[in-house]
């Protein structure tokens, strides 16, 4: 399910994501601060639904440089029910921020600001895999800004913990600037390796006199391990049969078996064309096949994108022919013959 929506609301832009159903639009009274007269932002919103049943929100909004967004949410449509919160993951002009999560309901605005939006923040820098918000990568580089004013002070991270210690990642990092953490950094953060699994990245930026002056989180599951994949029947070798059908399956370190994709290639030599990966699911069935040399292969594919690297493949030969049969002729002698349709009698001499 996929909905794109889009609203011109004069500086207070609201959007509500209703997960499951469409994604209706609430105009509500402005929470726009002093916007300037030529601010109307516009923005769509889209929900996604994954496999695992959380959805998806992704919300585009404008990424000039002229005006400083915000983006907040709420848990609840009715009025004053519940406080608005920043959404973390949206920097002012990035124009684009995506959450993933199981609220049955949220409200969500866009609202300019006068002042420039102060803080860190944090996004992966390549969400590889099925979504590219779904904060399931096999790159955990990640991409951040600082947008403050003042002197430079240092950048600091913290893996998976909120009271260790934490780490000087870049040493008095301008105060407007965008940073890049690569795997190494938070490899060096998780103290050796950083293992597959779910992680939480901690930052801090400090002033001066070494107090916390921004904070800010992100949330990724690292899978770099590919899936296996496993043809459960197929035809029988060789085959009477021009058609057939295959049932396989897989099995992933992170990835559930009822979520891995998997992509298949059939080829018949000296077929060419046939030879490229397509998207499959199990059961495939196969019709008006050729005689002759068959290969099937089927690879999984995880929610992060690895793709096993070695495929299950079957071969096969299709062969329409009616079976030979052996016809008893001289007592002691026989001799084969192949039948052909209506079977002949053969005499040999
Ligand atoms: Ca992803
Ligand atoms: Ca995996």
């Amino acid at each position: 399910m996929k909905n794109k929506l889009h609203l011109l609301f004069c500086a207070g832009l609201v959007l509500a994501a209703v997960p499951l159903l469409l994604s209706p639009l609430f105009p509500t009274r402005s929470h726009a601060q002093s916007a300037p007269p030529d601010a109307n932002p516009t923005a769509t919103i889209s929900c996604t639904k994954l496999p695992d049943g959380r959805v998806c929100v992704t919300i585009f909004y404008p990424s000039d440089t002229n005006h400083n967004y915000i983006v907040e949410y709420r848990e609840s449509f009715s009025p004053g029910a519940a406080e608005w919160k920043q959404l973390p993951e949206a920097p002012h002009n990035r124009g684009l921020v995506s959450v993933t999560n199981s609220a049955t309901e949220r409200l969500y605005r866009i609202r300019v600001m006068d002042q420039p939006q102060k803080g860190i923040f944090a996004v992966l820098a390549d969400d590889t895999g099925l979504s590219p918000y779904d904060g399931i990568t096999m790159d955990p580089t990640v991409n951040g800004q600082v947008a403050e004013t003042g002197t430079p002070n240092d950048l600091a991270g913290l893996l998976d913990s909120t009271d260790g210690v934490f780490t000087t990642l870049i040493p008095n990092i301008p105060s407007r600037s965008n940073f890049v953490i690569n795997s190494n950094q938070l490899a060096d953060l998780a103290g050796g390796t950083l293992p597959d699994g779910p992680h939480s990245l901690h930052l801090q930026k400090y002033d001066e006199v070494r107090n916390i002056l921004w904070k800010a989180e992100l949330d990724f599951v690292l899978d770099t391990h590919a899936p296996d994949t496993f043809i459960i029947s197929h035809p029988p070798n060789p085959s009477a049969s021009t058609a057939t059908e295959f049932t396989f399956t897989g099995t992933d370190d992170l990835t559930p078996v009822n979520q891995l994709r998997y992509e298949f290639r059939h080829s018949a030599p000296p077929d060419p064309a046939t030879t490229n990966w397509s998207l499959c699911t199990s059961p495939l069935r196969f019709d008006n096949l050729s005689r002759g040399l068959h290969v099937f292969e089927v690879r999984a594919l995880d929610l992060a994108g690895n793709l096993d690297p070695t495929p299950a493949a079957f071969t096969w030969t299709i062969d329409t022919k009616p079976p030979s049969i052996t016809l008893a002729l001289d007592p002691g002698t026989t001799r084969r013959h192949r039948a052909t349709s209506p079977p002949q009698t053969f005499w040999s001499g």
